[in-house]
């Protein structure tokens, strides 16, 4: 399994390199000798170095990084962009190795700015960008977002070793990639980061552009499967009806997957619509449920009904598509009896639809989304540095962090997200090594009984099988 393409850190590139700006990016996930191809990138005509992060470890390595070309060439401005810095901008400026911020979408902002370095211009009046000088901080207002996403160059996937991003793996062995063709979502959910960062607005390529472009990363590098990574994918039946059609009138001959289905969504979904995904190599698509509670729905602005999720599923079930519907435990102000209402949603899908399965995840307060502000009132107590927020990982702030959550309720949530996960064969599709199979195969019954009776007294296996995987 190789990593996750960086489609952030290629927007970023995209423009500076369509203007022939010399452009590498280092991947610290694929690349182990990261400070050799630094040693190799770096010379006296470099600009700038910019690093993208989201909350948790990734900012642990991004502070690595910049630690290391700071330390060795202090005159080389250090950018971060990205989720986090975007949300805790302040925070993240003050750290000594981080000169430059660039918030929010970053396309445009970082040509502005490595234009503005490189030819010794104001960084004034380039919008999306806060930056130090002399210790003091600047806050330059935030820019507009991109209208229309069409006029975006190309990807330069060039600038990677694309082989080492496999990671969907729909057609076994074949090559695989991540695609986004929208950015943001109009929904305002109280545990995403879409208000802060989108402001609830939805942008995307057109469905000829996705095509076109689509069709281009499919043939250069022979690809088999894709995985739209998009806030909201579906969001526009119409648009996603052409896609869905180009696929087929292109003869792209791929399988695909999405995370950006709604329920609401699915609801108004015709069989025109759910036929020509199919056709098109649809294999699977991610639901964000959240809870079988309609009192947490309504809390955390989710905008669904509980009950209508029964209906799209049956409606789904009708055709081959491998669904996976998240859940979230461990809402401030959840009950013992909301999550059961949980569990039991998430047994009836899967009773309802032999190609559904279902994973639990536990509520993560990120900052910047407006539950965070209740979850700290409750007791949260959030890092108060950005070294700090490197330890903060959705798996463990539980454990880490100070909560309104008691270690038996923590106990419990986590071993209803381990089981949640290994209580159904469907996700088999993900696992590729044959021992983690065979491991698979021994355990689901475990899990499966502990699912589905919500039985989580002493857990010991989900928190060994957590050990292990760490
Ligand atoms: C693909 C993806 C991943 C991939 C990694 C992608 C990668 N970078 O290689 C994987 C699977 C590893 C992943 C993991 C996680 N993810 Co994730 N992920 C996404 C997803 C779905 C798509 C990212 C993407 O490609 N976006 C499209 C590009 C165009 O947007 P962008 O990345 O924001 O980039 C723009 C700007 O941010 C900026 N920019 C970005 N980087 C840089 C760098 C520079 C130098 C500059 C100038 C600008 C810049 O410019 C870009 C173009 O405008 C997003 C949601 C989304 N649709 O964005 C969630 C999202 C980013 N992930 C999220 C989360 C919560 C996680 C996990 C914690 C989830 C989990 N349960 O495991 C982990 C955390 C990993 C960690 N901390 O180590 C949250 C972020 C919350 C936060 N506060 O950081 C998001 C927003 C999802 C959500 N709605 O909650 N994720």
């Amino acid at each position: 399994m190789g990593a996750r393409l960086p489609i952030g850190v290629l927007s970023a590139a995209a423009i500076p390199y369509s203007k022939g700006a010399d452009v590498r990016i280092i991947d610290q996930r694929t690349d182990d000798d990261w400070v050799d191809w630094i040693e190799q990138y770096i010379d006296d005509k470099t600009v700038c170095v910019g690093i993208t992060c989201m909350t948790g470890s990734q900012i642990k390595y991004a502070l690595e990084v910049s630690k290391y070309v700071k330390d060795t060439y202090p005159h080389i401005p250090i950018i971060w962009g990205g989720v986090h810095a975007t949300l805790m901008s302040e925070q993240t400026l003050v750290n000594p190795y981080i000169d430059m911020i660039i918030r929010k979408e970053g396309d445009h902002t970082f040509y502005e700015v490595y234009d503005a370095l490189k030819n010794k211009k104001s960084l004034d009046g380039i919008r999306g960008l806060w930056y130090k000088r002399e210790g003091q901080i600047f806050k330059n207002p935030d820019r507009p977002f991109i209208k229309d996403l069409d006029e975006l160059p190309e990807l330069p996937y060039s600038l990677l070793e694309m082989e080492k991003y496999t990671t969907v793996n729909f057609e076994h062995g074949g090559k695989s990639v991540d695609f986004v063709s929208s950015r943001g979502c109009p929904s305002n959910c109280s545990f995403c980061y879409n208000q802060f960062f989108n402001d609830c607005r939805w942008r995307s390529f057109s469905a000829i552009e996705t095509v076109r472009r689509l069709k281009n990363v499919v043939k250069t590098y022979n690809i088999k499967s894709v995985f739209f990574q998009d806030d909201n994918f579906c969001v526009n039946i119409p648009r996603l009806k052409d896609i869905c059609k180009g696929i087929i009138r292109e003869k792209l001959n791929i399988k695909w997957g999405t995370l950006g289905l709604r329920v609401d969504t699915a609801k108004m979904m015709d069989k025109e619509v759910l036929d020509l995904m199919e056709k098109s190599g649809c294999m699977n698509v991610d639901i964000g449920v959240e809870s079988g509670s309609q009192t947490i729905l309504n809390m955390i602005d989710k905008n669904i009904k509980a009950k209508d999720v029964l209906g799209v599923n049956e409606k789904l079930s009708k055709y081959p598509f491998i669904i996976k519907y998240t859940f979230i435990v461990g809402f401030p102000g959840e009950t013992d009896d909301d999550i059961k209402k949980s569990i039991k949603l998430a047994n009836d899908l899967v009773k309802g639809n032999k190609n559904a399965y279902t994973l639990f995840l536990i509520y993560t307060p990120y900052p910047g989304t407006p539950l965070f502000e209740k979850a700290v009132d409750l007791g949260f107590v959030p890092p108060d540095k950005l070294e700090e927020w490197s330890k903060f990982n959705y798996d463990n702030w539980a454990t880490e962090f100070p909560s309104w959550h008691s270690k038996s309720h923590i106990r419990k949530l986590v071993s209803i997200s381990f089981t949640s996960f290994f209580a159904n064969k469907n996700v088999m599709y993900k696992l590729n090594n044959k021992w983690v199979r065979f491991l698979f195969r021994i355990y689901l019954p475990i899990a499966q009984f502990r699912f589905k009776h919500n039985f989580h007294f002493m857990p010991l296996d989900s928190m060994i099988g957590r050990r292990l995987i760490d």
